[in-house]
């Protein structure tokens, strides 16, 4: 097999960047990208041979760790059956029922097959739904690349959005509203300077794409009874945090009922997936039942449903795994602290159960400005220093370390050894 150094000089050439998907490219920690040949439990071998424990994990779908037994049975045995018939299966009913029995806020779901596509379609509902155009969503949250949500704050002056990627237009922007996480003020002031207009409220309550930055003490309540005193839907964002940070997400974990809920990552273990449900009578606005449209050729995939339904039996029979996942990201993050404390290091530590993150900045970080404080070179020289003692780390200081079942204690110890080295040298 050619070196990741041959098969990347090949990739740029037909493909942007030589990645799928831009975070890969390692373009904020420098170097080439490993091409990664496989993977099991917590490991992942690049296709030069290299071992590495994985903290990415395919950026959240394995909680399980990579090649559970169970999950590739699944997999493969639909696979046997037929790999897509673009008709209604079984698995498609089983993984609703499992959803709506194990997430209360939910009372219906629609299968699609990207986290993207999840978010898109919860926006369009909930436009469909109020009869409004605006979406107010949090600086530094990510929500897939939909038009609507590749928006940032406007200047001071300007209250709409303006288009955070080339390609999307003002006349879609002007609709997104951009708040600051952590800051209920900044919402109220939204809402205010926008009666009646806003559709709903997105977010992800736990921030996981600007580092890990967890909600403040009551932010997701207030928020909560902000949208309903607005008669705007509350949507909660848990592409990363469904099925991660319990049974029932982060909205089981804080206790705060969202309206409309996305879902991606782990209900695909792997495989291309991505959901969205919520209120039965928000839910009826959805085609064909009701005007709201949204369709999908491979939505409710049979492989796919096979790998998603295999890994949630697994999670709901067993919701010790979510207590030792929360405890190795407590143990990090308790390590973590020490280590801060011991070496006077500027960096923080944040995280919320099995996600954390390594902050290189002295400030607190509670959104997206404070989140901006890191000094990402710093953080590129940990990134590099940490591949070359073979840990996998997401390669951008703004995304999240996963913790998984298949994790060891010795894992995090290793990994706060090597954190530990590092700070003490740099
Ligand atoms: P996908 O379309 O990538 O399946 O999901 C988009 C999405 C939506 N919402 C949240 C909260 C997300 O984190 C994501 C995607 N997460 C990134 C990692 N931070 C995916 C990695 C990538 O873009 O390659």
């Amino acid at each position: 097999m050619q070196s990741s150094e041959q098969l990347f000089e090949r990739a740029v050439k037909r493909i942007p960047g030589g990645v799928n998907s831009p975070v890969r490219a390692f373009g904020p920690v420098g170097g080439r990208p490993r091409f990664m040949a496989k993977a099991d439990a917590q490991k992942i071998w690049d296709v030069d041979g290299k071992e590495y424990t994985d903290y990415i994990g395919s950026w959240g779908p394995m909680i399980l760790g990579h090649n559970h037994p169970k999950i590739l049975d699944a997999a493969a045995n639909a696979a046997k059956s037929g790999l897509s018939f673009g008709a209604a299966t079984p698995a498609e009913v089983e993984m609703a029922e499992l959803i709506c029995r194990v997430v209360p806020s939910i009372e219906m779901v629609r299968m699609v097959n990207s986290g993207t596509e999840a978010v898109m379609s919860a926006v369009r509902v909930a436009r469909g739904f109020t009869g409004r155009d605006k979406i107010i969503k949090f600086e530094g949250c990510y929500h897939g690349h939909c038009d609507s949500m590749l928006v940032k704050a406007g200047s001071g002056v300007m209250t709409s959005g303006i288009p955070d990627s080339a390609g999307v237009p003002q006349g879609c922007a002007q609709d997104t509203l951009t708040a600051v996480y952590n800051q209920i003020e900044s919402v109220e002031k939204l809402f205010a300077d926008h009666p009646d207009q806003v559709a709903a409220v997105i977010i992800e309550p736990v921030a996981a794409n600007m580092g890990v930055v967890p909600p403040k003490k009551e932010f997701l309540q207030q928020l909560r009874a902000l949208c309903s005193k607005h008669k705007a839907l509350l949507i909660f964002d848990e592409v990363i945090t469904g099925f991660r940070m319990g049974l029932s997400g982060a909205q089981g974990y804080f206790g705060v009922t969202p309206d409309l809920t996305t879902f991606g990552k782990i209900i695909g273990a792997g495989m291309p997936v991505g959901a969205y449900g919520g209120r039965r009578d928000i839910m009826e606005m959805v085609s064909p039942v009701g005007p709201v449209y949204q369709a999908g050729t491979l939505s409710g995939n049979p492989v796919a449903m096979a790998a998603g339904l295999a890994q949630l039996r697994i999670l709901e029979e067993h919701p010790e795994i979510y207590q030792y996942t929360e405890q190795l990201g407590r143990r990090y993050r308790k390590g973590i602290s020490e280590i801060i404390e011991q070496t006077g290091a500027a960096c923080r530590v944040t995280g919320a159960g099995s996600l954390s993150c390594l902050f290189f900045t002295g400030q607190e970080v509670t959104d997206y400005q404070s989140a901006k404080t890191s000094d990402t070179k710093r953080f590129a020289a940990y990134f590099r220093y940490m591949l070359e003692n073979g840990i996998y780390l997401a390669p951008s200081q703004f995304e999240a370390i996963f913790f998984s079942n298949a994790h060891t204690e010795a894992d995090i110890d290793r990994l706060l050894s090597l954190t530990e080295s590092f700070l003490s040298h740099e």
